[in-house]
């Protein structure tokens, strides 16, 4: 609890441009907690280098997905936006919380398994221990809920676990927190293979949406998605990719499952996917709008980081200063 608020906290990778996935199931919902509770909001730069990175492109990205947060809506002055590699008590607890991890818990981890395969040169410790960190993330800020996409449920159980795991070793110290998951998308599906999450870092251009995409390329990535044989614009079995467009549709339009398919009823996908295209170009138009304001202004960005950095470490540094008095670590009293 910080100035009498419950905590949110959430994080993206600056590991790509964001995806109508990211944006969808994660930060759209960003901006509804911002009243009633205090919200931090991470770009998390040390969780993107588990995978390769191009240095030049991690920079950019980390600037760009600053903006974006603010472009969907989140104030800086409502919001603590900050980087992770701004706040070093994120490894430092990491560390201590890869000592109450189990290897069979990361072992079982599904992104890990996921990741590993996709790069089988380069599966390296931080990959493996890397829900520990963000276990640092949310314990850190002693938050109470962290929206996320569905995809990392399996992990923020395991956050509740070392939790509960280091409450029960040493009393008292860190929030056990839940997740919120949003309903209808919680996991929106790549266009070409809709039963695989759209993932930012795919290499895919067809398979994903992202936030900045232009008119064109959006109708045309959505004219070109997986389908299946029939014609119908229905839910039911084998119709993943429809109803993955189905969900974009709702969400970007507010309309209903009942309702998008009484009003396709009689017409065909490609009506439909240009329906999806249309409606999607056009509400993220205002965000795109916003964006290029935002990232023409490299100074105002570096102080929303610098203020956000200030916030975050004095928050972070309560917490650390109780978990070190727990584990038995000397604190000096010096400056
Ligand atoms: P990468 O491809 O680099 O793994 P990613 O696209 O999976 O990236 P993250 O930065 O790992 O994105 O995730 C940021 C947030 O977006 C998380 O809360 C995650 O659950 C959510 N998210 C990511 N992809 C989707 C998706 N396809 N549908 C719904 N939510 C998603
Ligand atoms: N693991 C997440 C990104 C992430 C995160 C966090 C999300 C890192 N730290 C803390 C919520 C809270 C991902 O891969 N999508």
């Amino acid at each position: 609890m910080f100035k009498d608020k419950k905590v949110v906290f959430s994080g993206v990778q600056p590991s790509g441009v964001l995806t109508i996935g990211n944006y969808l199931g994660a930060i759209k919902n960003f901006k509804t907690f911002s009243d009633e509770y205090y919200c931090l909001y991470c770009v998390v730069n040390e969780h993107a280098i588990t995978v390769r990175q191009n240095p030049a492109e991690l920079r950019k990205r980390t600037y760009e997905t600053l903006a974006l947060y603010m472009a969907c809506g989140l104030d800086p002055e409502k919001n603590t936006l900050f980087v992770q590699s701004h706040v070093p008590a994120h490894t430092e607890l990491g560390w201590i919380l890869d000592c109450y991890t189990m290897f069979g818990e990361l072992s079982r981890m599904t992104q890990f398994k996921d990741k590993s395969a996709k790069n089988a040169d380069n599966i390296n410790a931080g990959l493996f221990t890397y829900p520990s960190l963000m276990a640092a993330d949310i314990l850190l800020y002693q938050t109470e809920l962290v929206p996320v996409g569905v995809d990392q449920k399996q992990h923020l159980e395991l956050t509740r676990n070392i939790a509960e795991r280091f409450n029960q070793v040493y009393g008292e110290t860190f929030v056990v927190p839940e997740g919120y998951i949003p309903q209808t998308t919680a996991k929106i599906m790549s266009l070409s293979e809709p039963t695989k999450k759209m993932s930012k870092s795919d290499e895919n251009e067809n398979a994903v949406v992202r936030i900045l995409d232009s008119k064109d390329a959006i109708i045309r990535k959505f004219k070109r998605a997986v389908t299946d044989s029939g014609n119908e614009i229905r839910r039911g079995e084998g119709k993943d990719g429809i109803m993955n467009l189905m969900s974009i549709y709702g969400a970007f339009t507010g309309k209903t499952e009942e309702e998008i398919e009484r009003e396709f009823d009689g017409k065909g996908y490609g009506d439909f996917k240009m329906a999806v295209g249309e409606a999607c170009a056009d509400a993220l138009a205002p965000v795109q709008a916003e964006f290029t304001r935002l990232a023409a202004d490299k100074a105002y960005l570096e102080s929303v980081m610098e203020k956000g950095a200030d916030e975050a470490s004095r928050l972070a540094a309560r917490t650390m200063s109780k978990v070190r008095r727990k584990l038995g670590f000397v604190e000096l009293g010096r400056k």
